[in-house]
């Protein structure tokens, strides 16, 4: 059977940039997300913070409504950006309650956490001794996970994955609803999901990055049903 194409919505962040002759403040997606979905086949389209505040709930929803999926991506520290914060954060709640599938990445896991009332470790590196989940800012480590069996995670990439690395910020308490599905050998949490039919999984590592869209294929996928 033939489906349209899946639009999936991207979040994303205000920052400086530079391009041609120009300096200005930008609306940014790296272009390894966008072409992780364009490569699945799906549409990718990028939602801005536009909001100083918290934005409308009315106006979130009309966004979820304008969406098959919503990929929440990284960026900075989760907590230095209230543009950033106010708006994702209202997105990921209303996607949530809506029931639209979600791949929350890198800060977007830690913010998914975040809304469902967890807390974060500030610096890693404090709690676990060792500097393998961010080599330096800016670079990836490639890190073996071991994922939960029976998990939505494990029926999509199987036991254990290498996977890039680049966070120094990670889940300490878990947000209520969430289960752990992948642990890096130091404990710290690599991945969640939602219980039950909802497709949400929360990774710490970045899918974008490399070959392996088995993740994106999945998101895609869940929202055929
Ligand atoms: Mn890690």
């Amino acid at each position: 059977m033939n489906f349209p194409p899946a639009i999936i919505g991207l979040s994303s962040y205000y920052q400086e940039a530079k391009w041609g002759s120009w300096e200005r403040q930008a609306s940014l997606v790296p272009t390894s997300y966008l072409n992780s979905i364009s490569g699945c086949g799906a549409i990718p389209i990028i939602l801005p913070p536009y909001s100083e505040s918290k934005p409308p709930i009315q106006e979130i929803e009309r966004v979820i409504q304008a969406i098959d999926a919503l990929v929440l991506i990284g960026g900075d520290d989760y907590g230095i950006n209230k543009y950033r914060d106010f708006y994702e954060l209202t997105l990921c709640e209303a996607a949530i309650n809506k029931g639209l599938s979600i791949l929350a990445i890198c800060r977007g896991h830690q913010l998914l956490n975040v809304v469902c009332g967890g807390s974060l470790y500030t610096h890693i590196p404090d709690v676990v001794g060792h500097t393998r989940h961010q080599p330096a800012p800016g670079h990836f480590h490639e890190n073996l996970v071991e994922i939960v069996e029976d998990s939505r995670l494990s029926s999509i990439l199987g036991e254990r994955s290498l996977v890039k690395c680049s966070h120094h910020q990670a889940i300490d308490r878990l947000g209520d609803g969430l289960r752990v599905v992948a642990n890096f050998e130091d404990g710290i949490i690599e991945a969640v999901e939602i219980t039950g039919d909802q497709f949400v999984i929360g990774v710490q590592w970045h899918p974008e990055e490399g070959d392996d869209k088995r993740l994106f294929e999945a998101l895609i996928e869940s929202t055929r049903n």
